[in-house]
């Protein structure tokens, strides 16, 4: 599938810092080492609805982190995927009364032209549920025939025991998992599993469902959590740097993902770190598709918001944490952009190679965003009040905010 078209990152003077950022696996904060290449796996949409501000929120926490590392002279190996084929695609594809593919390509267009907009940096290899089918089949029928998965009336079940490493992730305890497994596509009532919790690798042809030849397995369709994990070892192989998604990502998928591919390996670990961005809400309620309670990253779009304001507003919250949506947080968005923006509209200004090292200081420590647009802030403030007189300086800040904040003033 082809991704979206990048755009420039502009190269800083001086050193970039390395990333100290907090694991959800261990439960702390942990420094990053990657190699030259650094390399990178973020979960992608599943197409059946526009893009909206939590799912923008996600992605723009791990388009921080490829510029952290970009800023160190790394080059980054990032891949993301599409799930263009799972039951809330198929159910809407039903209700709406839509031609499954159809609404799959038609979000997914929508998708990369929200990620354009908002400048964010394209993966290197982005990859359909759908095309990575080749590569689930043999996966699935490998934990079969070493015994980690078993069948149940023609589906494929992971048996979660087979991990000893299962529960590492995420780190919930039993209950916590078994009610997070029935939230979120897992099957805990069904009888006949081994475990409750096992997940489905292959669920076998269903009436009126499409299907794919799997080989042994029988016609079907992938599982969620396997598609992630053939798209990730097929691109990145064993103890990539950094798995991210966005919190609800922690229990079922990240830890049965990793599970499938340290059996499957015999490797430890998937991936060296699990990195969680926060919910955003509005009204109260976690931002979702399935109750409908969301603000449209096209729609703001399409109301004449400038993708840098929407970026701002992202920005203004750390990843981490969880955040309502208000017109309020988009009114100072656009404030700090106008303001922002007449601060480097002038040939000169008050030094900002402080400010640049403040920046890259906040993102370095586990990607302080709030922290890094309080430092250009106080450096827009300087400027609208006691100005300055170094000729680079509305420059550098302009390309401070553009490499490392992916907002083009
Ligand atoms: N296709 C799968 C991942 S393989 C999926 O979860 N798709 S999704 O469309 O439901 O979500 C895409 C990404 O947005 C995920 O990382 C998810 O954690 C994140 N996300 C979804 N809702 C929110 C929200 N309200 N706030 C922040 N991030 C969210
Ligand atoms: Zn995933």
């Amino acid at each position: 599938m082809h991704a979206w078209p990048a755009s420039e990152v502009p190269v800083l003077p001086g050193q970039g810092r390395d990333l100290d950022i907090h694991d959800t696996a261990t439960g702390g904060r942990v420094a990053l080492a990657p190699g030259p290449v650094a390399r990178l796996y973020v979960c992608g949409i599943t197409p059946y609805d526009a893009t909206h501000l939590g799912h923008a929120a996600t992605y723009n926490a791990f388009d921080l982190v490829q510029r952290v590392w970009l800023d160190t002279k790394r080059q980054v190996h990032y891949i993301q995927n599409v799930t263009d084929v799972d039951d809330p695609l198929l159910e809407r594809a039903v209700a709406t009364g839509t031609d499954w593919t159809a609404l799959a390509e038609r979000e997914t267009a929508l998708f990369r032209e929200d990620m354009t907009a908002l400048r964010m940096l394209p993966p290197k290899d982005y990859v359909g549920a759908v095309e990575a089918i080749p590569k689930i089949v043999p996966l699935v029928e490998r934990l079969r025939d070493m015994g980690a998965a078993y069948e149940l009336e023609g589906d494929v079940y992971f048996s979660v025991e087979s991990d000893a490493h299962f529960g590492e992730v995420s780190r919930y305890d039993a209950e916590t998992m078994g009610l997070l497994s029935a939230e979120r596509g897992g099957d805990p009532e069904r009888p006949g599993k081994k475990n409750p919790l096992d997940p489905m690798l292959w669920v076998a042809a269903r009436e009126g469902e499409p299907h794919w030849d799997g080989g042994s397995l029988g016609p079907g369709r992938p599982g969620w959590h396997i598609e992630c994990v053939a798209i990730a070892l097929e691109h990145l192989g064993m103890s990539f740097d950094v798995q991210g998604g966005g919190s609800d990502l922690a229990f079922p998928h990240h830890e049965m993902g990793a599970s499938h591919a340290q059996v499957l390996t015999g490797e430890f670990p998937f991936a060296r770190t699990y990195v969680h961005a926060g919910m955003v809400g509005l009204n109260g309620e976690k931002m979702s598709k399935s109750k409908g309670n969301l603000v449209f990253v096209s729609q703001l779009r399409r109301d004449g918001v400038d993708p840098a304001a929407i970026r701002l507003a992202l920005l203004a919250h750390h990843y981490r944490a969880d955040w309502e949506y208000t017109q309020a947080v988009l009114d100072e968005a656009k404030e700090r952009l106008a303001r922002w923006r007449d601060a480097v509209s002038r040939p000169d200004g008050p030094p900002a190679e402080d400010m640049l090292e403040s920046v890259r200081v906040a993102l370095a420590d586990d990607l302080d965003s709030p922290a890094a647009l309080a430092a250009v802030d106080a450096w827009a403030e300087e400027q609208a009040t006691r100005g300055g007189t170094d000729e680079g300086a509305p420059g550098l800040v302009s390309r401070t905010v553009d490499a490392l904040l992916g907002v083009a003033l």
